[in-house]
């Protein structure tokens, strides 16, 4: 494996409307996330990760974006946004931006030239076809069958130049078209203009979604005209080639239904795309047959089959991204953990997991003090498109109320993105004027300044595991050996980087669990045992051989092999 800062660094992933609101607007702003720095550069995380906050009229909060190289001006200037990013580099921080590519906004100028008319210089930037014939309908319908992930065909028909174009998300969301050399040098010229600013690399938005497939034919079932596309790693390697590899950067693709061999030609050491992917397989764990809005109850063998497969896979050809939750998924320790009365031990076990798999770990904001999924009572106080829309939908085809309502406390994306709870004063401390979505009820108890002020929070707990990877290579770098496939409760690996080898065990579960080591699996010298974190006190020289487990109870030893 070779060394690199990106493999040995923690990212920590900023929404900025509901990070911190700095005039009272209810908005978060780059004010807000500036006046928080040192609260980030004690957690001592090592690169930030900010979603857009460029111009956007806000159709999925920002990544719909009508200008790549200004401000939103809800969020600030150029100027704060600078001042942003000399402030992390001064406190040995880095930041990485979100590049929004498969698709701009409608309110982009590329588009609103684009859909003036058919033979506009701007026409082809985007995906237009004529409808198809459609005798039983009234005369034409969508040119094919895909549809949007945020409901309904993926074609919107176009009065002015009576076309329809592709729009793979929201309607105002029209996808670019890749085809098109033009587009592609526009993106790379855009993107070289923030790398010249300073940043130090780019998470892609649903970057394996750029090529689709010619003629773009109706999908079968289980087929895709756009996921990993014919000339998507074309792409991605010109990309790199012209853009990426004159700079130290680090990147990271998010690609939705990926395998991990899908994963190695997206950031295999030698691929010449990308540092690492985000992939979505554990993600969909608690899915039903009807995706992910049928909330399903999960394994832990499952789960554990899931990240083994990646870990051993992607060992030594590409690089994992480790997460649990961001701004599109719901909170992991609602969804994985304890909620309830085991919040703080369940939060740490979840956190030990992170932190010591093979890949870079990402936090999510609040994911550092335990902050959890949110139960509004009326649909009226969401305010996240993707669930709007399912809501609208499900109801149109006589789902029931309250059913839908279950559906959006495990999975809505507003989970993720009521704001960030600073204090317990009111609106969390996150606005003094009134929030752009309400703050989670639980601000109270969970908050920042109770987990600063309490050296036994999940914060400090965060911080430590920050702090172990900066001490011990192994943590980084160290081949990944699950040691229990079976067991329903324990989930128990090892590390091994030459000599030095961890054992990490995790009670995944509120009931205690008996750890038997499996002396075949892991060969260690007993004496040298070093207990590195538990969410537990744990007697002096306890024998590791045979443990009982408490709720969640997680420790990570580090050994000598013989
Ligand atoms: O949110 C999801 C879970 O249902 C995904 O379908 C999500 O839309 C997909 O992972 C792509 O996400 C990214 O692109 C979207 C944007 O809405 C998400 O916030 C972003 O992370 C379109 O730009
Ligand atoms: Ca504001």
């Amino acid at each position: 494996m070779v060394k690199k800062w990106w493999k040995e660094s923690v990212v920590y992933q900023i929404y900025p409307r509901s990070f911190m609101d700095s005039n009272g607007d209810g908005v978060g702003d780059l004010k807000g996330i500036i006046s928080k720095l040192d609260y980030l550069k004690n957690l001592g995380v090592d690169v930030i990760w900010l979603c857009p906050v460029y111009e956007s009229p806000n159709d999925d909060n920002g990544y719909d974006i009508s200008n790549y190289q200004s401000i939103i001006g809800e969020f600030g200037t150029m100027k704060d946004w600078e001042d942003l990013l000399a402030g992390l580099h001064d406190r040995g921080m880095k930041l990485i931006m979100d590049l929004v590519v498969n698709h701009s906004s409608d309110e982009h100028a590329w588009f609103v030239e684009s859909r003036k008319s058919k033979d506009n210089p701007y026409r082809d930037y985007y995906i237009w076809r004529s409808g198809k014939d459609d005798p039983e309908g009234d005369g034409v319908t969508e040119p094919n069958n895909w549809g949007s992930f945020f409901s309904g065909s993926a074609w919107q028909y176009d009065e002015a130049t009576e076309e329809y174009f592709l729009h793979i998300f929201s309607k105002k969301q029209p996808d670019l078209n890749w085809e098109n050399e033009k587009v592609r040098r526009e993106v790379y010229d855009m993107m070289t203009w923030w790398l010249d600013k300073g940043i130090d690399g780019f998470r892609m938005d649903v970057i394996n979604l750029i090529s689709k497939v010619p003629g773009l034919p109706d999908s079968k079932e289980g087929e895709s005209g756009f996921i990993n596309g014919p000339r998507v790693h074309e792409f991605m390697q010109e990309m790199n080639r012209e853009v990426l590899s004159k700079y130290d950067v680090m990147t990271v693709g998010e690609t939705c239904d990926v395998t991990p061999d899908d994963a190695i030609l997206f950031a295999g050491e030698d691929r010449g795309e990308l540092n690492m992917v985000f992939q979505f397989e554990l993600m969909g764990i608690d899915s039903g047959p009807t995706g992910k809005w049928g909330v399903a109850p999960w394994k832990l063998s499952e789960f554990k089959k899931i990240v083994s497969k990646w870990q051993v896979e992607l060992q030594g050809k590409a690089w994992n991204s480790i997460y649990l939750n961001n701004h599109d998924q719901p909170r992991l320790l609602s969804r994985f953990g304890n909620d309830g009365e085991h919040h703080s031990v369940s939060g740490k076990m979840l956190a030990t997991l992170l932190h010591t798999l093979q890949g870079t770990p990402y936090i999510y904001q609040g994911e550092e003090i335990g902050m959890t999924n949110v139960r509004f009572e009326s649909i009226d106080e969401y305010k996240d498109i993707e669930t709007l829309n399912m809501y609208r939908e499900y109801r149109d085809n006589g789902h029931d109320h309250s059913a839908i309502m279950n559906s959006i406390y495990a999975k809505g994306r507003d989970n993720a993105r009521t704001p960030m709870q600073w204090n317990d004063e009111a609106n969390a401390g996150f606005t003094t004027g009134t929030p752009w979505l309400a703050v989670n009820p639980n601000y109270k108890e969970i908050n920042v300044e109770s987990a600063l002020a309490d050296e036994g929070s999940i914060f400090y707990y965060y911080k430590k595991l920050i702090e172990l990877r900066k001490r011990h290579d192994v943590i980084v770098y160290g081949e990944y050996v699950l040691i229990d496939a079976e067991n329903e409760q324990i989930y128990a690996y090892t590390r091994t980087l030459g000599k030095e080898q961890l054992l990490v065990i995790l009670n995944f579960y509120e009931h205690p669990a008996r750890f038997v080591l499996d002396r075949e699996k892991v060969s260690f010298d007993s004496n040298t045992a070093e207990l590195l974190i538990s969410n537990y006190d744990v007697p002096a020289n306890q024998d590791i051989d045979q443990l009982t487990l408490r709720p969640y109870e997680a420790r990570v030893y580090k050994l000598t092999v013989n």
